[in-house]
């Protein structure tokens, strides 16, 4: 059979992110990649959602979703269709018998050329988890529309995941894949400004998830208010938020997430938003998208932010570690505000917000896990939280007064922005340097 017929024979496969099937008593404890292609989506097959995957088992559900499956159903254009895909892999023929293919559709490239990259998948219990990402490259050639990506892999007979490495949402929020894991929360008992309530206690995370790839900026902060139709609760009330009016931090109905002392442009993170105005703006993002946005649980949000690491920041340990990894304290802001004795003598290059990701990221690739705003999270606080709290996915005390922030900000010192730092406040608190970040809840 031609390409030109297998153009033809568009598939239309329900494209859920995930396949269910009965699992083997003998599963695999590795799946092998044989061959992976990437190209786009006019050549081979059609899936119907971006970032999405399917399972390939046999020639007949290689055309079983075709567009016209009653002309498929013959077993010569069945076998005709085989013969294209293991030419596309540079295969004699697919054994279908120890063999399997697993497709994926990225995202548009807008102009750009696009490739699907496979990682190694890996099996959990008994689910295979299929990792991607779509890498960009800037051509002169024409736009190329929504890659796609093939991998000829070792038959596995049990549930698949497709998980993308970044996925992007209708507010084009880059979110990344933090994968299920097990590490060690809190700090080691000789950690430099280390807190005793910072018990080292081992906790795992069972369910991968997406965590915004940066705070939330003012511009996606915008696109809520505009849609919702909502002010935050210091516009509500009228008692604006607490922020610095020259000489030093105090509460002003002026101050509010698009009225402070410094500019804003879209890309900086929104600040002066209470925890009620995050989670807010992600049941709003939720209701959207059909999908559950929130705020990551303090565990979460350390765990991504080591990214594996155990040092005090995810750069080292040392005080001039942070100045790689996020905007702190430092020459510039001391410029603006001399009172400000515990800047750093490092010039980070910015006095108040810094446009979102212009340090180093981590290996997680989430920037501003350090600094540039606080971040809330969804735990309420309790001082001895840690030695009695559940080692999986634990959610924070049942109740309290105060809610977590993390990582510290632009006005403060390095011992606030470790890792292992937890600050909390009232849901109700706003201020200049406490915003936020997304989770998304993977789609299982
Ligand atoms: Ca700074
Ligand atoms: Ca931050």
């Amino acid at each position: 059979m031609s390409r030109g017929l297998l153009l033809s024979v568009c598939l239309l496969a329900v494209c859920a992110a995930t396949t269910h099937v009965v699992v083997s008593a003998d599963e695999p404890k590795t799946v092998k990649v044989i061959a992976a292609e990437s190209t786009s989506k006019t050549y081979l097959l059609r899936l119907k959602k971006d970032d999405s995957g399917v399972v390939i088992r046999s020639a007949a559900e290689l055309v079983a979703h075709s567009a016209k499956p009653d002309d498929a159903k013959d077993p010569a254009v069945q076998k005709a269709m085989a013969a294209e895909l293991a030419k596309f892999f540079k295969v004699k023929s697919i054994d279908w018998n120890k063999q399997m293919v697993v497709v994926v559709e990225g995202h548009d490239t807008r102009g750009e050329f696009g490739a699907i990259k496979f990682d190694p998948p890996e099996i959990k219990g008994k689910v295979l988890q299929v990792f991607w990402k779509q890498e960009h490259r800037v051509t002169r050639a024409s736009h190329l529309g929504v890659p796609m990506g093939f991998a000829l892999v070792e038959r596995f007979e049990g549930e698949v995941v497709f998980f993308p490495r970044i996925t992007t949402n209708s507010l084009d929020m880059a979110l990344m894949l933090i994968p299920s894991g097990k590490f060690t929360m809190g700090s080691p008992k000789g950690e430099e400004d280390r807190h005793d309530e910072e018990a080292h206690h081992e906790v795992e995370i069972t369910r991968p998830f997406y965590m915004g790839k940066h705070e939330v900026t003012v511009g996606q902060f915008k696109a809520f208010v505009k849609d919702a139709n909502d002010k935050t609760e210091g516009e509500r009330d009228g008692k604006g938020g607490r922020a610095f009016d020259g000489k030093e931090f105090v509460q002003k109905p002026v101050f509010t997430w698009k009225n402070l002392h410094f500019t804003q442009t879209d890309d900086h993170p929104v600040v002066v938003v209470s925890w009620n105005d995050a989670v807010a703006f992600c049941e709003w993002l939720s209701k959207k998208e059909g999908r559950t946005y929130r705020l990551p649980t303090e565990a979460e949000w350390e765990y991504a932010c080591r990214a594996g690491t155990k040092t005090r920041f995810h750069t080292g340990d040392k005080d001039d570690d942070l100045q790689l990894a996020g905007n702190t304290a430092d020459a510039s802001l001391k410029a603006k505000w001399k009172d400000v004795f515990w800047a750093m003598s490092w010039d980070d290059g910015f006095a108040f917000t810094a446009p979102v990701g212009q340090f180093k990221a981590n290996a997680f690739g989430l920037y501003d896990m350090h600094g540039n705003a606080w971040e809330w999270c969804s735990d309420w606080y309790a001082e001895g939280y840690y030695p009695k709290s559940p080692v999986q996915d634990p959610q924070g005390p049942a109740n309290g007064k105060e809610r977590v922030t993390r990582g510290g900000a632009w006005s403060t010192q390095p011992k606030f922005c470790r890792a292992a730092f937890r600050d909390r406040h009232e849901p109700g608190y706003r201020s200049d340097c406490v915003g936020f970040r997304v989770v998304l809840a993977e789609s299982r």
